[in-house]
């Protein structure tokens, strides 16, 4: 998509260089616009009916544009069951939280595929897929493309990502694939196929999502020089580990765990050593059935990613493992000297744990009890306190699982990335955690509010930015949209030297026990000039609060800068690196163990981590031309049909929708060099030089202010009413408001557009008509 045009694709006429008149007409009837009826156009802008609202498929077509009139405008077309709107460069996507029948369907995909302008259909997912699509050709050279997925939690990303995915396995698959649902070649059912897999490791049930990801994901569909898919390559970001051993209230742990205890069959318990209505401290809400708890479903995506039987009974018997491990619990230690023990009834768990994972009973009862420190050459052993042993303990179980989930994902990426050989251009989906503010938030947060502040960065830079400095350089009188420019937010955050992630790093790279309150001093002390951090000086715990472009949240600096360190004890390392499960020993084999005492600049938090990888992705998404949709949740309950307002309009101002909306309304859209513009529209005004009015236009030989001067006229002639249909009449200064002449542009309301595709579109026929006549008189 080219965002000078905003998305629309106006295409140049082209040269008449002779041939029949015939071919002439063929040309011409080939190149007739179909872009809206201009009627329609005019009637969407001026309407203020507000039984019409529905009809509005564009949000910059409601006038006036206001928050107000945009929710209206989405409340009605949500209430006749229209999910999709267009926002200008944006497409908004309604979550109907109910399954919408022959919204999706492979007739539809085909309809939005194979249509000439797809851009005219109504707003669909689909458009957007297929303008992507056909972006990747290019026009000089091809051009790799993202999908920006966006929203809450809730919204409908990853169901939004999926369709996603299933369109471009359909439509960039092999012509057979076309005809039957079910003949999806190998390559396109194993890219599907990795959505289950990962969402049964990677998602769980939370308050606010049934099926919620608990990473981010940028997945790119790679395509050969014949546009067909041929494998794909996936990217995740900051899986939530800590859900392994610790799930927020009322909310439940990855799905596999409850998949394997509903869909296991009793010879895998007996292998599990899961006893019949055992019950585990890691998974509660058991009880719930889900349609996420499908385990066959994922068992039945491995094997078609070439998991084998063999692998698969070492996964399942590992995250076996893991829930034995949950079930253990210590009793305080009678003194300082002596180790917690295990309290008894859970000691037939422990046992159960090391049998799973493969490791020796007593030494994995070790690693939890008993702390190695290294003074100089020598160790001391140093027993544990009864938290150290559940930190431990959970400790074991996140990194196992961490593990496990790179693991999948490497293998993923094996089994369905093609040869580089094989495919020369991508399209990136991107499904990331939308911005969060919870009652309580932290070092999880602040990361994934951070991604979201990077992302509307680039939205804004690609956008609103480009757009407006647009004029600027064009020489453009306008009154300028004022635009949330992000950085300074940014530089708080992650900028050198001094941001919270360098002061954070600092305090986790220093070997001592890290004290909210002094980080808290530090981050005022350093910080106080950038205007989007501030404190409340009342609050009885530390915190600081970032007014992000969504919105103010609150972080608490209670063990942040753990969470940062998320320090691994190297003995848990060891233990598994030794293990005899050919599975563990392969994920911990390169796992380098880290003392507890190391410190230094290079010590790898998870800030910092996250950041590289962050930045790695925003250098793909520069490369690309990006797409953005933005899900928004109805309603917070997850109910079918239900419109809240006061929710949409929240999500609105969160991800700039309003402002876009604005700046896309109240701007020109459309942007045609003048050349082009000649050789498009020349033909409708016989008020400009003949040599631009069917020739090809030159712009080096005859120069811009050449140009400017004819398309002055051209306009001029038009907006004083002698080229538009007297049906099109409409004051002129309303007119002047439409367009406007740059130094090489004209810049052009989309109304605008329509007005004059409309002229072109008539006068085109009527020429087409007489042509034929002489023809039919010559023969
Ligand atoms: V989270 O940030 O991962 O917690 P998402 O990904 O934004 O969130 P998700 O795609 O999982 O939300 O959508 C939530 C639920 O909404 C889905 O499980 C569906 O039940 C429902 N949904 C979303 N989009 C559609 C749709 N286009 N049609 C029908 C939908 N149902
Ligand atoms: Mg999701």
């Amino acid at each position: 998509m080219n965002s000078a045009n905003n998305g629309r694709n106006v295409g140049v006429g082209h040269r008449h260089g002779g041939g029949t008149v015939k071919a002439f007409i063929q040309k011409v009837q080939s190149h007739q616009p179909s872009l809206k009826e201009s009627l329609n156009g005019e009637i969407q802008a001026f309407l203020t009916d507000e039984d019409q609202l529905h009809t509005y498929d564009d949000l910059t077509k409601v006038n006036p544009v206001t928050p107000t009139t945009v929710l209206q405008c989405l409340q009605a077309r949500y209430s006749v069951k229209v999910f999709y709107t267009h926002a200008g460069c944006t497409l908004v996507a309604l979550n109907p939280f109910q399954p919408i029948p022959d919204l999706y369907t492979l007739d539809v995909m085909k309809e939005y595929h194979s249509a000439p302008q797809p851009q005219e259909f109504k707003p669909h997912i689909f458009i957007v897929a297929e303008e992507a699509y056909r972006n990747v050709k290019g026009q000089l050279e091809p051009v790799n493309q993202s999908l920006v997925v966006s929203g809450e939690s809730g919204a409908g990303k990853t169901w939004t990502s999926r369709c996603l995915m299933k369109y471009y396995a359909t439509v960039a698959a092999s012509s057979s694939v076309m005809k039957s649902q079910d003949t999806v070649e190998r390559i396109e059912r194993r890219v599907l196929d990795s959505n289950p897999i990962m969402e049964a490791f990677g998602n769980a049930c939370t308050l606010r999502n049934n099926n919620s990801s608990r990473f981010g994901k940028y997945i790119q569909l790679q395509l050969d020089r014949g546009q067909l898919l041929v494998g794909a390559s996936v990217q995740t970001y900051l899986l939530e580990k800590t859900r392994v051993a610790c799930q927020p209230a009322n909310e439940r742990n990855f799905h596999i765990f409850y998949q394997m205890m509903k869909g296991a069959t009793v010879e895998q318990r007996r292998e599990w050593k899961m006893n019949h209505g055992q019950r585990f401290a890691w998974l509660p809400h058991s009880e719930k059935t889900l349609e996420e708890d499908c385990f066959h479903e994922t068992v039945r995506a491995m094997v078609h990613l070439g998991i084998n039987a063999d692998r698969q009974r070492q996964i399942f018997r590992v995250l076996a493992g893991i829930l034995q491990l949950g079930n253990l619990s210590f009793s305080s230690a009678v003194d300082e000297t002596q180790p917690c023990n295990l309290e008894e009834p859970t000691k037939d768990f422990l046992q159960k744990a090391a049998e799973l994972l493969r490791v020796p009973p007593v030494e994995l009862q070790m690693c939890l009890r008993v702390r190695t420190l290294k003074a100089g050459k020598q160790s001391v052993l140093k027993p544990c306190s009864q938290a150290e042993c559940s930190m431990r303990r959970d400790c074991l179980a996140k990194v196992i699982y961490a593990q496990l989930f790179e693991w999948l994902v490497m293998f993923i990426n094996n089994s369905i990335c093609a040869d580089e050989s094989t495919w020369c251009n991508f399209i990136g989906v991107l499904d990331v955690y939308g911005f969060e503010c919870f009652y309580t938030n932290n070092l999880e947060q602040l990361c994934i509010n951070y991604a979201n502040e990077k992302l509307q960065q680039h939205f804004v830079a690609h956008y609103l930015r480009a757009q407006q400095e647009e004029y600027v350089t064009e020489g453009l009188q306008w009154s300028f949209i004022k635009y949330q420019d992000n950085q300074s937010c940014l530089d708080l955050i992650e900028g050198s030297p001094i941001s919270v992630f360098s002061l954070l790093n600092e305090e986790s790279r220093l070997n001592r026990t890290s004290d909210a309150r002094t980080l808290r001093l530090r981050l005022e002390k350093e910080l106080h000039d950038n205007s989007n951090i501030s404190w409340d000086k009342f609050s009885k715990e530390p915190h600081f609060t970032v007014s992000h472009y969504a919105g103010k949240v609150n972080y608490q600096l209670q063990g942040m800068v753990e969470k940062n360190k998320d320090p691994v004890p190297p003995e848990l390392i060891k233990l598994l690196q030794k293990s005899e499960d050919p599975l563990l020993r392969q994920v911990f084999t390169d796992k380098e163990t880290e003392s507890p005492n190391s410190k230094g600049l290079n010590k790898v938090t998870v800030v910092s981590k996250f950041k590289n990888s962050l930045e790695s992705l925003m250098k793909i998404l520069h490369t690309t031309t990006p797409h953005y949709t933005r899900c928004i949740k109805p309603n917070p309950d997850c109910k079918p049909l239900t419109f809240k307002k006061e929710e949409v309009i929240m999500q609105l101002e969160a991800c700039g929708i309003v402002e876009t909306i604005h700046i896309s309304a109240a701007g020109f859209p459309i942007r045609i060099l003048y050349k082009n513009f000649l050789q498009r529209y020349g033909l409708i005004s016989r008020h400009i030089n003949s040599k631009f009015r069917f020739h090809h236009v030159d712009a080096e030989v005859d120069g811009n202010v050449i140009l400017q001067q004819e398309v002055e006229k051209l306009l001029r002639a038009a907006l004083q009413h002698k080229v538009f249909d007297p049906l099109h009449k409409l004051e002129s200064e309303k007119h002047n408001s439409w367009v406007h002449c740059g130094r090489t542009k004209v810049f052009l309301t989309q109304l605008m557009l329509d007005l004059l595709e409309n002229q072109r579109k008539k006068i085109m026929s009527r020429c087409a008509f007489s042509i034929q006549c002489c023809w039919w008189r010559y023969q």
